[in-house]
């Protein structure tokens, strides 16, 4: 909790909770979806691909009754990458950090091996951290009592039905989550949703928009910087480097005539135009950065919080 101690508001009653809830599971299970639901506006971005989340988010949920401090993390999987590493690194630091977990599953396939292995994480790196279980996705799911069931049996907990993307049963997960908070203050303002800063944003949705037009390795394979960020009255002018690792990537992002990058282009604008209510001006530059996802030195420089010295 040290990251909030100089925000403290004494605006609360005896019986108001508060505290960080880090929302962990599988890549694509639907943790972000989630997180921008219950703040009723898009705070993380959202994408078809697994491995879309890289870096910790904060969604600031505040009620009469509690303030949830939820902390996207990029999903767990194995690394095979510096970024991999980092990614999954971030997803344990905020599991260490958090008043509760919130375990999301997918209703919609099976459970496998990297739910149980996750399952073990918990049981080893953060034992007596409290932990609540959602099943997503229910409105894909043809038998989640069954798949409730199996991992019920194995949590000694039950998990909460819902739907990320129409709603459903998300009150119900609140009113959970709430009582296993610590007793404690608002520790931001009830309108302010995040800490997200717009520069930031802005690349992730110029990323979400690579992710969703492109396939096989070019979405984990991608990188954005916002190398100039202007906002004047009710315009921007945005200028983004999009890194790729190889010069076969870079044909991919820009296209045959130049298609792919216009298409990225014109839907990033649009993206931008509606979170920044201003009307956007966006350069984008192609870039090959060999190999950049086991470069630590070239992802701080672009904005990864990587510690000083590789994590093992
Ligand atoms: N049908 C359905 N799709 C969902 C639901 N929730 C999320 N999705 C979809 O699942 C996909 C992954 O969602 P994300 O929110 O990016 O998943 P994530 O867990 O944050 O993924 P990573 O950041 O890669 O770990 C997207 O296509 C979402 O639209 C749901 O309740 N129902
Ligand atoms: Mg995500």
């Amino acid at each position: 909790m040290s990251e909030l101690d100089s925000i403290f508001s004494d605006d609360w009653g005896e019986d108001h909770r508060s505290g960080l809830v880090a929302v962990v599971g599988r890549p694509n299970v639907g943790k972000s979806t989630l997180i921008n639901a219950i703040l009723g506006q898009k705070i993380a971005i959202v994408t078809t691909k697994p491995q879309t989340t890289r870096q910790r988010q904060l969604g600031i949920y505040t009620s009469e009754q509690a303030q949830i401090l939820f902390i996207d993390t990029p999903g767990i999987h194995k690394p095979k990458s510096v970024l991999g590493n980092y990614m999954v690194g971030v997803a344990h630091d905020a599991l260490k950090d958090s008043d509760v977990i919130l375990w999301i599953l997918d209703a919609s396939a099976p459970p496998t091996t990297e739910d149980e292995n996750i399952a073990d994480l918990f049981g080893r790196i953060v034992p007596g951290t409290p932990r609540a279980l959602a099943l997503n996705k229910i409105d894909l799911a043809e038998d989640s009592a069954g798949f409730t069931a199996h991992f019920a049996q194995c949590e000694h907990e039950s998990a909460l039905p819902i739907c990320a993307k129409d709603g459903r049963g998300i009150s119900e997960l609140i009113g959970c989550l709430i009582p296993l908070l610590p007793r404690g203050p608002r520790y931001y303002p009830a309108d302010q949703a995040s800490e997200t800063n717009l520069r930031f944003l802005a690349a992730e949705i110029i990323r979400e928009r690579i992710i969703e037009l492109t396939s096989d390795e070019i979405p984990h394979a991608v990188a954005v910087e916002i190398t100039r960020f202007r906002e004047k009255r009710r315009s921007a002018q945005i200028e983004a480097s999009i890194f790729v690792e190889r010069g076969s990537q870079k044909g991919i992002v820009i296209g045959k005539r130049g298609d792919m990058i216009k298409r990225i282009g014109v839907e990033s604008r649009v993206a931008l135009e509606s979170l920044l209510e201003a009307r956007v001006n966006l350069e984008t530059r192609v870039k090959v950065q060999k190999n950049w996802r086991s470069n630590a030195e070239f992802m701080r420089r672009i904005g990864y919080r990587l510690p000083k010295r590789g994590r093992n």
